[in-house]
């Protein structure tokens, strides 16, 4: 099977945070609704969901830092799409997100999912973003995951 399998998870006691980026809305409002489905069938109540929306995806490691900071979430998800274009800004964001992403994961000791789509086609990134290839399922499901290994919920 591509991918990965996740096991039934019991999230009703977890706090989660998205981040999304208005840029390529079309995509990143699909992917947060992916996002959200995972989340309720893993049990994650409505009103323990918290979102907030930045310009671009470069604004996602500051927005995920204030989500973790502001309020009380056990674990944020933050959604982005970027789609190559002709200049260089797409390998500069790419790079600049994922390491700003990883950063604060590592330094605030809470988990947070790389939830970002890097396409070199608008097609791919509408086939990544919708149906059962929502990529925003898998994000939802990770967040579950880590969320609850993170409360020790979960694992050793
Ligand atoms: C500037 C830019 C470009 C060219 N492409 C994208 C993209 O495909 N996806 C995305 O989320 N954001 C893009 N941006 C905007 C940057 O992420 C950022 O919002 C601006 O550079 C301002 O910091």
């Amino acid at each position: 099977m591509k991918g990965v399998s996740f096991e039934d998870f019991d999230g009703a006691s977890l706090k989660v945070g998205i981040v999304a980026a208005r840029w390529n809305d079309e995509i990143t409002l699909s992917l947060v609704e992916g996002c959200k489905d995972a989340l309720r069938e893993c049990g994650v109540l409505e009103e323990n969901i918290t979102g907030l929306f930045v310009p671009g995806s470069f604004e996602l490691p500051m927005g995920a830092k204030h989500l973790l900071e502001a309020t009380d979430v056990d674990v944020v998800i933050a959604v982005g799409c970027l789609i190559k274009g002709e200049t260089m800004h797409f390998e500069y964001i790419c790079d600049a997100v994922s390491h700003g992403l990883m950063k604060l994961n590592l330094d605030s000791g809470k988990p947070v999912i790389f939830g970002v789509l890097t396409c070199l086609t608008e097609e791919q990134a509408k086939s990544r973003s919708q149906g059962e290839n929502n990529h925003g399922i898998g994000w939802g499901k990770t967040a579950v995951e880590m969320g609850l290994m993170w409360k020790k919920r979960l694992g050793i």
